[in-house]
């Protein structure tokens, strides 16, 4: 197994708009990120992927970009994220960029020149189609957002692709001129001297030429087979890796919703020549029940299957990429763990220590570190996500779902549940803002900060940065090849790292409110205690496992 910084790395993810505002206008932003930079250091994080931060009409906070070369308003200027990247690499801290290439904002000048007419230069730019007949589109797939996946344009009468929302018209990659456009952007911001990127929903940049009716899934068909994957995926990357990315010391992670252990190895392989790694999904979404949507947990053994088919597939062939959360997923204490006042920090430990031990470049999203909660939302008004608002039409105000069913699901899973603003500390607005924030600040920031964290040894905040420094110590965290216990635990997560007979580690993760016991295996009988989120002690052959309760024994 080759040997790379981007494997020993701790990343952690900054969603720019909710993490700290420098002027006091409620919005987050670059000079925000500077100022916290010492904080990060002191997490001890090697690298921050930056969600993006550049110009953009937000509608969906910056997933839609109208210039790739250019800051958004809202969070600063060029001079600013100059000096934010030089003030991170002062600091040994690398910065990972947001590459949002699948489609632009409908107000990017290419888009604009594109709608004018058939025969505009850069009409081949997006993907045109004429109607089914005078009334329909050329067929039934539905967005990401909802609704169809087609925006009529009345200046020509035809219909442009949107996977997302109608303001984030897909690129046409098959059009070597678009691919030449974004590997020029891309050399530029190199050349700034950043240090990678994630590549936002890469696996849908290639369609299939014929575009027939998607199976019926709710009200519109899938694109799924004819844009997930697609034909030309994996030639458009090598392409970008030999044009851009072999260029350079940097990293990438492909962001591949729906791909399987095998994709995986084509797309990050260790030789592939494509990316470094993916960000898979299987564990964070495979619990729907209506479409993405649902208030209930994922069964343990079933989470189990998931991550350990992840860790032993992709062993000394690709490198995996480890998350409990993003800017798009809900709260992990609140989701995987308990976020109850009893055990918020006790389970949201062991989620840490769950996820750092496994073989993977571990994410940590803003927020985390301190065991921020999912957001206790009132109404459907207090939503600021694209995909909650449009669900909440799609699902409810439709009549399918009453609110009481769907209501519970938005709770438990909308993205906006990771998007409030980190609490800083316990005065107005936990610090985030001297203004009003953009969105509400959760209210139990009094409790949860950042400030009383870092004061205090035993707080989440402390135990990353403990899980963080012995990364930095322990090569089996890195390298050790991973075997699980107990597959059929519905309590306990417990697996083993191994580098070789004289250095293993152990691992044992109690998922439940519910004490349980277990026998120590013979070759840790005697191996020191590494972490642990209570105070471990070893009474001898069978232990008592506490709720929540993790710890680490190396051998
Ligand atoms: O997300 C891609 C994606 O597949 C999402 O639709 C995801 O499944 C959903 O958010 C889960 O609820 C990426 C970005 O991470 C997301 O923030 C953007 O909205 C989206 O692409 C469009 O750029
Ligand atoms: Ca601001």
């Amino acid at each position: 197994m080759q040997k790379t910084w981007w494997k020993e790395a701790v990343i952690y993810q900054i969603y720019p708009r909710s993490f700290m505002d420098s002027n006091a206008d409620g919005i987050g932003d670059i000079k925000g990120i500077t100022s916290r930079l010492d904080y990060l250091k002191y997490l001890g994080i090697d690298v921050i992927w930056l969600s993006p931060v550049y110009e953009s009409p937000n509608d969906d906070n910056g997933y839609d970009i109208s210039n790739y070369q250019a800051i958004m308003k809202e969070f600063g200027t060029m001079e600013d994220f100059d000096e934010m990247l030089a003030a991170a690499h002062e600091r040994g801290i690398r910065i990972v960029m947001d590459l949002v290439v699948n489609h632009t904002s409908d107000e990017h000048a290419w888009f604009i020149e594109s709608r004018k007419s058939k025969d505009n230069d850069y009409r081949n730019y997006y993907i045109w189609r004429d109607g089914k007949d005078a009334q329909s589109p050329p067929n039934n797939w539905g967005s990401c957002f909802g609704g169809s996946a087609w925006q009529y344009d009345d200046t020509t009468d035809m219909y442009y692709l949107h996977l997302f929302s109608k303001k984030q018209p897909d690129l046409n990659w098959d059009n070597q001129k678009v691919r030449q456009e974004v590997f020029d952007m891309m050399t530029w911001w190199c050349e700034k001297g950043i240090d990678g990127f994630r590549m936002d929903v890469i696996s849908m940049i290639s369609k299939t030429k014929e575009m027939p009716d998607g199976k019926i899934n709710g009200i519109y068909g899938d694109f799924g087979p004819y844009c997930v994957h697609g034909p030309n995926v994996h030639k458009y990357l090598k392409e970008m890796n030999e044009k851009v990315l072999s260029k350079y010391d940097i990293m990438t992670v492909g962001e591949t919703s729906g791909v399987t252990t095998e994709l995986a190895k084509q797309y990050a392989g260790e030789n592939a020549g494509e990316l470094n790694m993916v960000f898979q999904f299987e564990h964070v979404e495979g619990d729907g029940k209506y479409g993405k949507w649902t208030d209930q947990k994922q069964q343990l053994t079933t989470l189990k299957e998931i991550m350990s088919r992840w860790q032993t597939e992709l062993y000394g062939q690709a490198w995996n990429s480890l998350f409990w959360d993003n800017h798009d997923q809900p709260r992990a204490v609140s989701r995987f763990g308990d976020d109850s006042p009893k055990y918020r920090e006790r389970s949201a430990k062991m989620l840490a220590t769950c996820l750092h031990m496994m073989q993977g470049t571990p994410y940590i999203y803003q927020g985390e570190e301190l065991g921020m909660t999912n957001y206790p939302f009132e109404s459907p008004e207090d939503f600021r996500d694209i995909e909650s608002i449009h669900a909440y039409e799609e699902w409810c105000r439709s009549g399918r779902l009453t609110h009481e069913e769907f209501w519970p699901c938005m709770l438990y899973k909308s993205r906006d549940n990771a998007r409030t603003p980190v609490q800083w500390d316990d005065t107005e607005h936990a610090g985030f803002t001297a203004g009003t924030p953009w969105i509400a600040v959760n209210p139990n920031y009094k409790e949860i900060n950042a400030k009383s964290q870092t004061a205090d040894p035993d707080s989440v905040f402390h135990y990353y940065k403990k899980l963080i420094a012995l990364r930095k110590q322990h090569p089996v965290i890195v390298y050790g090849r991973y075997e699980l216990l107990l597959k059929d635990s519905e309590q306990l997560f417990v697996y083993t790292r191994t580098l070789s007979e004289d250095e293993k580690l152990l691992v044992v993760c109690n998922f439940t409110d519910q004490e349980t016991s277990f026998s120590l295996p013979d070759d840790f009988k005697q191996a020191a205690c590494l972490i642990s989120n209570m105070d471990y002690s070893c009474q001898a052959a069978s232990i008592t496992v506490r709720p929540y309760e993790a710890f680490v024994l190396l051998k």
